[in-house]
């Protein structure tokens, strides 16, 4: 008697974790069946993600990691944004800022929110910070883009003028950048070899560092023809925004000339203070109205490159030597032993031990004032600049 009941038991028993069993697949199931992918999605913009947001780390710089993309840039950004996480971004939780001259597709969201817990917020520019400022002349535009078009790379592209514009002078103004005091530029297609245990904007505010580069090449020179005589005559008609020092020798030759050395702005961390600053202001405006973002096809890293030398000093500008870094045509990947072993790439196919600017920015001293704007002027021609007032 009591062995049947027994028996009873167990076979209810079985029964029941039978039932309860089917009817957890079967819900599980007609969730995963009936519910669209989309409706995972949220109709905001920053919360696009299916997964719960990320904590953010105790203490974080206003910073952001910033990339002006297309919605065609998708496969390339997602391998960027992956290996930014991977890398460094999972332990700190910085946010993403997207801008784009088109409105961003739904596809495009949807992408990135698979490889980021981060916050991530898109943005559209303004129709004015992606056309021909009024004093452009469009006849004379087109025509520079016919004959340069074969002269260089993008020398026909009116977009790639228009990019380089907004990266040198007016991303730093997009309301969504409005409260960060650092960015971290990104870009699609590039790798990070890297484990980065530290958090860089820190590491900038805590070092007085404003500039933040990996890689230092030579721009080619048919796309800056007129940038340094411009730059020179802004120097000497505003003597005043130059600092008492600078690292501005590290973009001259011995001939007064632009050496064509620059930071490769395809990353870089930036103190933006540096580009909210009245002299840089006045100088990108003095660029922008001599029309060279278009008859010619100035970058926007010589441009940065030229006002970091100009406005800060040599302990304002660090070398990330610890970041390996890729983008197409040139490779960072550190050398020291105890740098190399958190990464995983190959020195010595680094790039950076044979640029000549590398070797130039280790060994560039600081000039002051009165020494550049001597170059200046005699660069130009002029009498010499006024000698500064005696010591007090
Ligand atoms: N929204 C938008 N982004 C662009 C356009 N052209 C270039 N970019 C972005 O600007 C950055 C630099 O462009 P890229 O093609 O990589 O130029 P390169 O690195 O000089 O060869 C990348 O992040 C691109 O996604 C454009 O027409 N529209
Ligand atoms: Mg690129």
């Amino acid at each position: 008697m009591f062995s049947r009941i027994k028996v009873l038991l167990i076979i209810g028993f079985c029964a029941l974790i039978f039932v309860s069993t089917r009817l957890l697949v079967s819900r599980s199931s007609l969730d995963f069946r009936s519910i669209p992918l989309t409706s995972y999605l949220s109709d905001t913009d920053t919360n696009f993600n299916s997964m719960p947001p990320a904590s953010p780390a105790p203490t974080r710089a206003k910073a952001a990691i910033v990339a002006l993309v297309r919605n065609s840039d998708l496969k390339g950004m997602r391998s960027t944004v992956r290996q930014i996480e991977d890398r460094f971004n999972h332990k700190f939780n910085y946010p993403y800022i997207f801008l784009n001259d088109q409105p961003f597709t739904d596809e495009f969201k949807h992408g990135i929110s698979f490889v980021t817990n981060s916050e991530v917020r898109y943005g559209t520019l303004n129709a004015s910070d992606w056309n021909l400022p009024d004093h452009m002349d469009p006849a004379k535009v087109e025509l520079a883009l016919e004959k340069n078009k074969h002269r260089y790379i993008y020398g026909g592209s009116l977009s790639y003028r228009f990019m380089c514009r907004f990266q040198s002078g007016l991303f730093f103004d997009h309301p969504l950048l409005q409260d960060l005091e650092y960015y971290w530029r990104i870009e699609p297609d590039v790798d990070y070899y890297c484990d980065i245990d530290y958090d860089p904007f820190l590491f900038m505010k805590e070092n007085g560092y404003r500039y933040g580069f990996t890689i230092a090449p030579l721009e080619w020179k048919k796309t800056v023809e007129t940038l340094w005589p411009t730059t020179l005559r802004w120097i000497q008609q505003n003597p005043h925004h130059l600092p008492d020092k600078s690292m501005i020798d590290w973009v001259v030759d011995n001939n007064g000339d632009y050496n064509m050395c620059h930071f490769w702005s395809n990353f870089e961390i930036v103190d933006l203070s540096l580009y909210r600053s009245e002299a840089y202001r006045s100088y990108f405006d003095y660029l922008d109205k001599s029309g060279g973002f278009f008859y010619e096809r100035w970058g926007d890293a010589p441009v940065h490159s030229i006002a970091a030398s100009m406005f800060l000093s040599r302990d304002e500008i660090h070398w990330f030597e610890d970041i390996g870094y890729n983008h197409p045509g040139n490779m960072h990947c550190p050398r020291p032993q105890e740098l190399n072993l958190r990464c995983i790439c190959d020195s010595t196919k680094s790039y950076t031990y044979r640029s000549h600017c590398q070797r130039r920015f280790a060994e560039v001293k600081d000039i002051s004032k009165f020494d550049a704007l001597q170059k200046v002027h005699a660069r130009l021609g002029l009498s010499p600049p006024p000698p500064p007032p005696p010591y007090q």
